[in-house]
């Protein structure tokens, strides 16, 4: 059984808020533990801010990281480290296809759950689950019968979704993490559903008069000329 006793340290203290300056005491007692004697309580320093204190403890810190010694000599997973490429390419799906789709989430660095949204669909969320997700085991536990039905789904940290949905509605739909500062690191893609048989089920073609992209610089450049264009 131990005493754990915390003190407030902030070495910069004039750009964040100070926290509540008093000690907090709390005890750890093993499971299992036999000790009948009780814990002598933890020596604080007697003001907040100690940098002497804070200075002893963090320059005294050994081996506090649990370790195996099986680093290995060669990468395990090997890929083309120097050239790898971004693409700009997108998926294109059948009119009126069933569409599954797995999301995995990693466990690499700074695990989180990504919330996953799609564009133009409701879909199915058939089922989630830790670690990878393995077809052979993992497809027979989906709910086939009477799934939730979302647009956004959060992917869990070190796990996966499975999703399906009907691409009935024929354009370009972006199905993407809804945490904007995700998006640069390649948690986007787009789909392109094609066209129906029908013109109900296609897209209209473009008004005649719908504007072009232009790199006319006189346009841009100028503010008198934006005014009065035809087209
Ligand atoms: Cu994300």
């Amino acid at each position: 059984m131990y005493y754990m006793s915390i003190i407030p340290y902030l070495s910069a203290s004039s750009l964040a808020p100070a926290p509540p300056r008093k000690v907090i005491n709390s005890l750890i007692v093993y499971k299992g533990a036999t000790s009948t004697t009780s814990p002598s309580r933890s020596l604080m320093p007697s003001q907040i801010n100690s940098v002497s204190t804070a200075h002893r403890f963090s320059s005294n810190i050994t081996s506090l990281v649990v370790y195996t010694d099986d680093f290995p000599d060669q990468p395990p997973i090997k890929f083309d480290y120097a050239n790898f490429r971004r693409k700009t390419s997108v998926k294109t799906l059948k009119y009126n296809s069933t569409v599954e789709i797995v999301v995995q989430n990693t466990g690499i660095i700074t695990t989180e759950s990504h919330p996953m949204h799609l564009h133009g669909f409701n879909f199915y969320v058939l089922g989630y689950g830790f670690g990878n997700y393995v077809p052979a085991r993992d497809a027979k536990k989906l709910n086939l019968v009477n799934p939730q039905m979302h647009n956004t789904v959060g992917v869990p940290p070190g796990g996966w979704v499975a999703l399906r949905f009907i691409a009935n509605n024929p354009g370009a739909w972006i199905f993407h993490c809804h945490m904007d500062a995700h998006l640069p690191y390649g948690i986007i893609m787009v789909f392109i559903v094609e066209n129906g048989p029908t013109p109900e089920t296609s897209l209209q073609p473009p008004p005649s008069n719908l504007p072009q992209c232009t790199h006319d610089p006189t346009i841009y450049e100028s503010p008198t000329t934006n005014v009065g264009l035809s087209y």
